[in-house]
């Protein structure tokens, strides 16, 4: 079997609503393994970093406001096929259109306030994990982080 790693955060509205829990129950239930969990703060430059991509898009400074308002919980979860397992499971970036029985289908109402983050590559993911778990190194300095008995 070939094990993944991808990146996830509640972020900070789905702290605050106490929803830590839940989210990381369903990821054990699918049947994912939490490789590492860091619950911290994050400041604008790294959350401009995370979805630097998203820019040019008018709703950025909201976004990166949004993400800096308070603690996220930063998780890498592993597995096979864990960055499109953790996706179906997180459900739609709308809310609106989240299927129930997803995470967003299930607890979240507004898409500026979708409650989670799932990366969206393997790529994207090795990215992430270096910006919240390595020293800029990439995945290999977030790998060194995970206990080998559950590798
Ligand atoms: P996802 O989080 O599903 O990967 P994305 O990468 O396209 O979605 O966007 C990142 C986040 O930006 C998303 O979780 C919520 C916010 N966002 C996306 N589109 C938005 C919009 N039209 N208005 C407000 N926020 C938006
Ligand atoms: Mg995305």
């Amino acid at each position: 079997m070939q094990v993944e790693q991808t990146f996830v955060m509640v972020k900070p509205d789905g702290v605050k609503r106490g929803l830590i829990g839940p989210i990381i129950t369903r990821f054990e239930q699918k049947g994912f393994t939490l490789a590492a969990i860091s619950l911290r703060s994050i400041d604008r430059a790294l959350a401009e970093r995370h979805y630097g991509e998203l820019k040019e898009k008018p709703f950025f400074g909201e976004l990166v406001s949004y993400l800096t308002s308070g603690p996220v919980c930063a998780m890498i979860w592993q597995g096979e096929h864990a960055v499109e397992n953790a996706r179906s499971i997180i459900g739609k970036t709308n809310p609106v259109e989240a299927t129930p029985g997803t995470i967003r289908g299930d607890f979240a109402m507004d898409i500026a306030g979708n409650i989670v983050h799932g990366s969206d590559s393997p790529s994207s993911a090795e990215r992430e994990i270096g910006l919240f778990f390595g020293s800029g190194a990439g995945a290999a300095a977030a790998a060194s982080t995970v206990p080998t008995h559950l590798i």
